[in-house]
C-alpha cells in the first residue's frame, strides 16, 4: 500500500457474481474462492494474514481472535452484506481496521420477501403448493385449507429502518394497519404517509398485534429481543415473521409456543444457528404450521450485483485514500 502502483491484495471468502469477480480482478490483486466452500477459521486466519482487504460474508465469523491474528497489511474488511453481526467491529477499529457494509441495495428485496412470508403463513401458500404435486387434491371444498385474511389486520414492525419502512409501504397497500417499535420515531412525514402508530413499549405493541415482523439488526441489545416472556405477551392467533437475524428471537420458545397453540404460526428466513435449523421448526414446517426459507431475503441477481458494486466502491474509495461511503462505526450498531 505504501507503493501506490502495487494493487492491494483482496481476499474474497465466497463466490460472487462473475461480473463482480471480473471487475475485482481488473482493479485489485484479487484472490477468489472459486469452489465457494465456506472458509474454516484456519482459512480465515490465512486470509487475514495475507490480505490488505478482506471481503467476507455472513458465513464468516470475523471475531476478535481472527482479527488478532491479522497480518500488518490488513486495513479494510469490506463486508458483502448489510448486517455486520459476523464482524467484531470494535475489535477491528481498535486494530486500525476499517469496516464497511452494503446498505440500501437489499432493502426492497428483503421487504418483498417479508411480505411474501406474511402472505405465505396467513394464506397457507407453502402447504397449499404441496397438494398438487403430491396428488392429494380431492377438489374444492368450502371449509378446506382456510387461511386468515390480511386486510384489516395489525402489523407490528420491530425495527423501523430502511427495510421496516419498505415493508410498511407494501403492507399498507395490502390493507394492514402499521404499528412499529423503534429506538426513536421515524420522521413525522414518513409516519404520516404510512399512518403508522409508534409504540415506545415493545411489550405493549406485541400484545396487540396480529402479525409481528422483525426488521432490526442483530446487536447485543437485540439478542433474544423476542424472548419467551415477550412471545407470551402475544395473542394466540398472532404470527411472527423474521427476515432479519435468527438470534433476535428465542427460537426454542417460539417453536414451543407454536406446538402448544399459544401462537398461530411463523415465517422464518433466518435462524439462530444457520445453516443448522432447529429440528422442532423443521417438524412444524412439515406439519404446515410454519414456513421456513433458507435465508433468501436478499437473494436476487440484481441485489447481489448491487452488493458487489458497493463492495468495489468501498474498496476503491478506501484505497484511493478517502473515507469509504459505507463505513461502519460501533456507534451505528
Ligand atoms: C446477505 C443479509 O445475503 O446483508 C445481510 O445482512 O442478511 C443477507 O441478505 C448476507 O448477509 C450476505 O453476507
Amino acid at each position: 500500500m505504501t507503493n501506490p502502483r502495487k494493487k492491494p491484495i483482496v481476499v474474497v471468502t465466497r463466490k460472487l457474481p462473475d461480473a463482480i469477480e471480473t471487475r475485482m480482478r481488473e482493479l485489485f490483486d484479487t484472490r477468489l474462492n472459486t469452489d465457494d466452500r465456506p472458509m474454516s477459521s484456519s482459512d480465515l486466519v490465512a486470509a487475514v494474514q495475507s490480505a490488505d482487504v478482506l471481503v467476507p460474508t455472513i458465513t464468516d465469523e470475523i471475531d476478535s481472535s481472527i482479527l488478532a491474528q491479522a497480518g500488518p497489511n490488513l486495513r479494510l474488511v469490506a463486508n458483502f452484506g448489510n448486517g455486520v453481526d459476523n464482524i467484531d467491529v470494535q475489535a477491528a477499529l481498535s486494530r486500525g481496521i476499517t469496516v464497511t457494509n452494503t446498505p440500501g441495495v437489499l432493502t426492497e428485496d428483503t421487504a418483498d420477501m417479508t411480505m411474501a412470508l406474511i402472505l405465505a403463513v396467513s394464506r397457507r401458500l407453502a402447504e397449499g403448493s404441496r397438494i398438487l404435486p403430491e396428488d392429494e387434491w380431492a377438489g374444492w371444498s368450502p371449509t378446506w385449507m382456510l387461511g386468515r385474511r390480511i386486510t384489516g389486520k395489525r402489523l407490528g414492525i420491530v425495527g423501523m429502518g430502511r427495510i421496516g419502512q419498505a415493508l410498511a409501504r407494501r403492507a399498507k397497500s395490502f390493507g394492514l394497519s402499521i404499528h412499529y417499535h423503534n429506538r426513536r420515531h421515524v420522521e413525522a412525514k414518513v409516519e404520516e404517509e404510512l399512518e403508522a402508530t409508534y409504540w415506545d413499549s415493545l411489550d405493549q405493541m406485541l400484545a396487540r398485534m396480529d402479525i409481528v415482523s422483525v426488521n432490526c439488526p442483530h446487536t447485543p441489545a437485540t439478542y433474544h429481543l423476542l424472548s419467551a416472556r415477550r412471545l407470551k405477551l402475544m395473542r394466540p392467533s398472532a404470527i411472527v415473521v423474521n427476515t432479519a437475524r435468527g438470534e433476535i428471537i428465542d427460537e426454542n420458545a417460539l417453536a414451543r409456543m407454536i406446538e402448544a397453540g399459544e401462537l398461530s404460526g411463523a415465517g422464518l428466513d433466518v435462524f439462530e444457528h444457520e445453516p443448522a435449523v432447529n429440528p422442532r421448526l423443521i417438524k412444524l414446517a412439515r406439519a404446515g404450521r410454519v414456513v421456513l426459507l433458507p435465508h433468501l431475503g436478499s437473494a436476487t441477481e440484481e441485489g447481489r450485483m448491487d452488493m458487489g458494486e458497493k463492495v468495489i466502491v468501498n474498496i476503491k474509495t478506501f484505497m484511493d485514500g478517502h473515507r469509504p461511503p459505507d463505513r461502519v462505526l460501533p456507534s451505528m450498531l
